[in-house]
């Protein structure tokens, strides 16, 4: 590759350090300039923080475009084959300080800006989040992005460019509040606008038959409009795209209207179209039953094969070399209509038999799923389906009777009950489904997907999910990152297995020390942070106990809210029994048609509010909510925390991907044997996990039991106590039923089993308190969770999905 930064490979061993960063700053520095008067417009005099940014975020754009085409080039050359990942969600976060990271730009940017007398953090900080995805499954796909990249593997992410992305999360009275987030409101420096790659989108209309094909006759369209972004490998040896499509009017104005003077009507089609692009839906788990998300999902879903099939075409004239050259990942099955969708592209629009189509198709198509949670699996009835998409409720009905013909053995079908059952329909249309940790495989196996799993054997497969270390080591945890490098060199933040090479580092007083002082200042930080921005006054030296996610029942917030409350209580009965320091930390928000979630939301801001206030326990315990839990907080969150609160009810959390960030970062987990938790504790050692609750089979089980909640709450005083200071309004003594339908719920029905595992959950709590308070031996544990978790890099996870379900190489040099 032309290498314009070649100079800045600079390396921890290497003893010429200042003398190779000196050439690059300076570069860099007149480039920030030149950036600045040309392309922003403004004298350094008068220049902004926002304009130091885009500045500078300018600047490294330039640093890749190179490298940008150069991968495409390459990728045409080898007429490699082409991963395609299409997504609802791609939850980015920021993107300066992750290219500056992977240019190994970081030095020379801050000399530069020390040179200019600019902060140069608080200008990384000026950029927004992009928030284009709700929690795991948008965050997975930005890893994976990152991760393709940085293989050499040629691909696109395709999503949509939401205009407005999560809401803003804010509290007034302790109550969520949200605000429109707005992201794109200041300019999107990363984005290059593709007018020329348009595509008109149909919904709605007639099928006519015309002799032996169908055609698709809709009668209401839209333009899809492509956005591309960057995103570039570690040391900027690849670099891929991210594909957004926004939604604009084919007729974007009524001129007949306008003249009439009917303004607003004259604007309508505009806003009408725009619509579909215009917010990500707040939902993680709940179908909103909305036209508008169907129309959302065929939207970027048809748009992304519609290109595809163009890019295809450029190179091949053999449709049958499709599954050769093309493979299409399925995000959940919010992209599910992509099956139907291709086979019409293909037999009704190329006119291969539809068999053929069908065959093709799967070749093509691979699917993941992300839950099983029934009331988040996708359904659509077949009335909306027909009426919006006439044609692809035909097709799905020959793809049914094809696969019934395959399988005469077959129960269920994807139409079924006057409802299309999407995650069905994708696993007949693809050659592979898999499963993000080995125990939600093990169960989509045994639940969801059993009749299919007998007929197909084959199909499903585990990828365990993973995180990009460049981004949730290097980048967010400066400290131990140097750390580490300094102990076994660099080949780790490309190779995360490598810090299993740590383990015989733990008999070196030095490195041990160093690994708790950058924990501590981690900690330093934070608390410095907190108390300047939301007046919060926590003791660094205290265990800071981190729960960080979107609200849900299934998550058990709940559970960690009531410990905390039993052991105020605790505290309170016997303030000099020597308790270990604590510091509760959540974070996260609930889908704001959630009343239960917002309730629970509620009630951790009400007991911070009293156990804070509480000055004989306030030495012990603190609890605090963060507002507007993003990326970005997490990246300042999980490298400070000790920690790691995954307490999911089991069976329920597929796999978790903040559970593997935490112990990259030497936070310990208590947790259930949910998700990829299995896995971790594999890994990192029985002993350096804190374990409780039930299994998923017992949990099962603990179901058929009688009143289990009532029976676990008469076998607990302290559970009880805590459940009745929440009833009598310890909390909210202004409005004491506030919580009767928490307190109704848990004694009652509580399906994900809050009282029956918490007394087990008290216990691993005292278990981490005692652990806690001998620092060497916790400290041991913490560096061993870091050691230990190098096989759960995104990296490794993309390597598997390329093996075992894409049969796609990578092309890095
Ligand atoms: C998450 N799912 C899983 N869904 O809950 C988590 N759902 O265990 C897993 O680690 C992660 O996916 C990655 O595999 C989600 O995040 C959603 O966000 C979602 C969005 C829209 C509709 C349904």
């Amino acid at each position: 590759f032309p290498d314009k930064v070649c100079g800045i490979y600079v390396t921890a061993n290497n003893r010429n350090i200042m003398l190779r960063a000196q050439m690059p700053h300076i570069g860099l520095r007149e480039d920030i300039l030149r950036q600045l008067a040309y392309v922003v417009g403004k004298d350094p005099e008068h220049a902004t923080l926002y304009d130091w940014r885009i500045a500078l975020s300018h600047a490294v754009r330039e640093r890749i475009v190179d490298r940008w085409f150069a991968s495409t080039r390459r990728t045409y050359e080898e007429g490699a084959k082409r991963v395609y990942y299409l997504s609802m969600e791609f939850l980015i976060g920021r993107l300066l300080e992750d290219a500056i990271t992977n240019l190994r730009l970081d030095e020379a940017a801050e000399l530069a800006f020390r040179e200019l007398g600019i902060d140069y953090a608080a200008v990384l900080l000026d950029e927004p989040d992009a928030a284009l995805g709700n929690g795991g499954l948008g965050r997975l796909a930005a890893c994976f992005l990152e991760s393709l990249s940085t293989i050499g593997c040629p691909a696109y992410g395709y999503g949509i460019r939401y205009e407005h992305g999560l809401f803003r999360q804010s509290f007034e009275d302790g109550r969520q509040v949200e605000a429109p987030e707005t992201w794109l409101l200041q300019h999107h420096v990363w984005e290059f606008e593709r007018p020329e790659a348009m595509f008109q989108i149909g919904f709605g209309g007639e099928v006519r038959e015309a002799g032996a094909r169908a055609v698709w006759e809709p009668t209401e369209a839209v333009f899809a409009e492509a956005y591309d972004t960057p995103i570039v490998g570690w040391q900027g040896r690849w670099a891929n795209t991210l594909r957004l499509w926004s939604a604009r009017a084919v007729d974007p104005f009524d001129l007949e209207r306008f003249n009439l003077g009917d303004y607003v009507a004259a604007a309508a089609p505009e806003a009408l179209a725009r619509t579909i692009s215009r917010v990500l839906y707040p939902d993680d788990t709940t179908e909103p039953g909305k036209e508008l998300r169907l129309k959302q999902e065929f939207f970027f879903t048809a748009a992304s094969l519609r290109d595809i099939l163009r890019r295809f075409d450029s190179e091949y004239d053999d449709i049958r070399k499709l599954p050769a050259k093309v493979a299409i990942q399925l995000n959940d099955t919010h992209p599910a209509i992509a099956g139907p969708e291709l086979v019409r592209l293909l037999h009704d629009e190329r006119g291969l038999e539809f068999d053929e189509a069908v065959a093709l198709a799967r070749g093509t198509l691979s699917y993941t799923n992300h839950t099983l949670l029934p009331e988040a699996l996708e359904k659509w009835s077949e009335g909306l389906m027909g009426r919006l998409l006439p044609r692809h409720m035909t097709l799905i009905e020959r793809i049914d009777a094809l696969h019934a013909r395959e399988n005469p053995t077959r129960k269920a079908a994807a139409r079924a009950n006057g409802q299309v059952n999407m995650g069905e329909l994708s696993f007949v249309m693809a050659h592979k489904v898999n499963g993000v940790s080995a125990l939600h495989t093990e169960l989509m196996k045994a639940t969801v997907f059993e009749d299919l799993h007998q007929l197909h054997p084959d199909r499903i497969v585990n990828q365990t999910n993973g995180v990009t270390p460049r981004r949730w080591l290097l980048s967010c945890n400066p400290r131990l990152s140097a750390l580490v490098t300094e102990a076994i060199g660099e080949d780790w933040v490309d190779d995360l297995e490598q810090l299993a090479r740590l383990e015989p580092r733990l008999s070196d007083a030095g490195f041990v020390e160093g690994f708790a002082a950058a924990k501590r200042a981690n900690k330093v930080d934070l608390s410095n942070w907190m108390a300047q921005g939301h007046d919060l006054l926590v003791d660094p030296e205290a265990m800071f106990d981190v729960q960080i996610k979107r609200i849900h029942e299934y998550k058990r917030q709940h559970l960690n809210i009531l410990e905390a409350i039993a052991l105020w209580q605790e505290i309170r009965a016997n303030p000099d029994a020597g308790w270990a320091p604590r510091v509760k930390i959540f974070g996260g928000k609930a889908a704001p048609g959630y009343v239960f979630a917002k309730k629970i939301i509620r009630l951790i801001n009400d007991v911070a509010r009293v156990v804070n206030a509480d000055p004989v326990t306030s030495p012990h315990l603190k609890v605090v909510f963060l507002p507007n839990y993003n990326v970005s907080l997490a990246e300042r969150l999980i490298p400070a925390a000790d920690l790691s609160e995954q307490i999911s009810t089991a069976g329920k959390e597929a796999s978790g991907t903040g559970n593997m960030k935490f112990a990259l970062n030497g936070a310990l987990t208590i947790g259930t044997l949910d998700g990829a938790n299995v896995e971790i504790r594999e890994r990192v050692g029985e002993e350096n996990f804190f374990l409780f609750g039930m299994t998923a089979d017992e949990v099962v089980n603990r179901r058929d039991i009688a009143n289990h909640a009532a029976k676990a709450i008469a076998a607990d005083t302290r559970l009880e106590l805590a459940l009745k200071a929440i009833r009598e309004g310890a909390f909210s003594p202004k409005e004491r039923d506030r919580y009767r339908d928490i307190t109704d719920n848990l004694a009652g029905p509580d399906y994900f089993l809050v009282c029956s595992d918490f007394a087990d959950y008290w216990r691993a709590q005292r278990e981490a308190d005692a652990a806690y308070r001998d620092s060497a031996a916790w400290t041991r544990k913490a560096a061993l969770n870091t050691a230990r978790s190098g096989w759960f890099s995104s990296d490794r996870t993309i390597r598997g999905y390329m093996g075992e379900i894409w049969n796609a190489g990578s092309l890095n040099p």
